[in-house]
């Protein structure tokens, strides 16, 4: 495709990713904004509404996945799709996800300034609850798409007040059996997804974009540690059954456990630390904790979520408190298509625009996405590699870079 690219300005997009970040449940520069929030439902209406001034129609399926088409010529081909999510952890950032809609977006956009002409279709998507803060468990919505979470499994979702995701997500106007989100293989020909990259390679090696080859394997298991309780004064040292002293040393087992893998792929978190009662005079007779473990090697991983559970059971017998595990999640590795990714780094040629291929150590929807589809990210740099924190940064130019490689890559595979 040879064309005259006007000036890529993409002040646009750097006003639009400024105003999606006011739309928190926290003061900006803040940004958070949880599944079916009053924040998520304003943004989502923000989202589609600059969707709509594109051009492009919009539908939404039962659990509030959103596609925005743009109609190619031949319609009834399955479309190129691109996107990612907007929903946000506590005390985010305003580039982690959103980049990849309002970006993918900004990408569709110029490709209309230069009056390209799409055979395929081509679908931004947003997907419902990318982030696991509400229910505990990642990339709902793509899950629920490739099936990988079934109807069943997912009536059985709760938030930590209790409700349940049938009540939240009929509330935020998603009605519909949940029956319809699965979508068949080939409901999208091709699928590329622009992201931060929530590390410190391209940044530290001043490469402008990453090519992503593989993404990385999550799983997630909740443990929950049941002790005696009791007066922090009355109650003497010997014979406690605290739940907490018992939690914390399977922290550092879990903890352990990953650095000992002889892998740095290998990573494992305690992110959530519940403590009741949680009064300082009272001792804690219950915690539950929630952690995320991932490498690249699926195997190398299990084994992490194996030693953990040897130290539970080690705890019970030496502590005599009960522990009780569930396995959120344990997925495997995506990897990538290998011709989206020729396409990518033939359209990062001639934008003129440095590249490697690499992991992904976060997971993104993709993961799922490649169940139905064949799949690619592209990255951007992101200010040392901060991310899930409100300085994530990144800048007009590599945005800009993205962007531009993006939407040449995306006129390639419509073509
Ligand atoms: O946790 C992740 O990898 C993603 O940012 N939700
Ligand atoms: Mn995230
Ligand atoms: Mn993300």
């Amino acid at each position: 495709m040879t064309t005259t690219r006007p000036a890529l300005t993409i002040d646009g997009l750097l006003a639009e990713l400024k105003t999606l970040a006011t739309i928190s449940e926290a003061e900006p520069p803040v940004v958070t904004r949880v599944v079916f929030s009053d924040a998520d439902m304003r943004a989502r209406a923000y989202a589609k509404g600059l969707c709509t001034d594109a051009g492009l129609s919009i539908s939404e399926d039962a659990i509030g996945n959103t596609f925005a088409r743009w109609q190619g010529s031949e319609a009834e081909l399955p479309p190129i799709g691109t996107g990612s999510h907007i929903d946000a952890i506590p005390n985010a950032g305003l580039y982690d996800g959103c980049v990849g809609v309002l970006g993918g977006l900004e990408a569709i956009r110029v490709l209309q300034k230069l009056g390209f002409k799409p055979r395929r279709s081509i679908e931004l998507v947003i997907f419902t609850a990318e982030e696991p803060t509400r229910f505990g468990i990642g990339c709902l919505g793509s899950r629920m798409m490739a099936n990988v979470l079934t109807p069943e499994q997912a009536r059985r979702l709760r938030d930590k007040e209790g409700r349940g995701l049938e009540e939240l997500r009929t509330a935020a106007g998603f009605k519909g059996p949940l029956e319809s989100v699965a979508v068949p293989e080939g409901r999208f020909h091709r699928f590329i997804e622009l992201h931060i990259e929530q590390g410190p390679l391209l940044e530290q090696e001043g490469i402008d974009v990453g090519l992503v080859t593989h993404i990385a394997a999550p799983a997630s298991m909740r443990v929950v540690i049941e002790g005696e309780g009791g007066h922090a004064g009355g109650k003497l040292m010997p014979g406690r059954k605290d739940a907490l002293t018992a939690a914390a040393e399977l922290i550092l087992a879990l903890e352990s456990a990953a650095k000992s893998t002889g892998a740095i792929d290998t990573v494992a978190t305690v992110g959530v630390c519940e403590v009741f009662p949680g009064a300082v005079n009272s001792i804690p007779s219950r915690v539950r904790l929630e952690t995320d473990v991932r490498d690249i090697d699926g195997a190398r991983r299990d084994r992490v979520l194996d030693a953990l559970q040897a130290a539970c059971d080690e705890v019970v017998g030496r502590r005599g408190v009960a522990i009780s595990t569930e396995l959120v999640n344990a997925d495997p590795p995506a990897t990538c298509d290998l011709a989206i990714l020729a396409a990518l780094e033939e359209s990062a040629v001639a934008a003129g625009k440095t590249y490697k291929r690499m992991v992904s150590r976060a997971y993104h929807d993709s993961l799922f996405m490649a169940r139905i589809a064949p799949v690619a990210m592209l990255f951007i740099p992101c200010r040392g590699g901060v991310s899930h924190r409100p300085d994530e940064y990144a800048s007009p130019e590599w945005i800009g870079s993205g962007v531009h490689v993006l939407s040449r890559t995306l006129a390639v595979l419509a073509s």
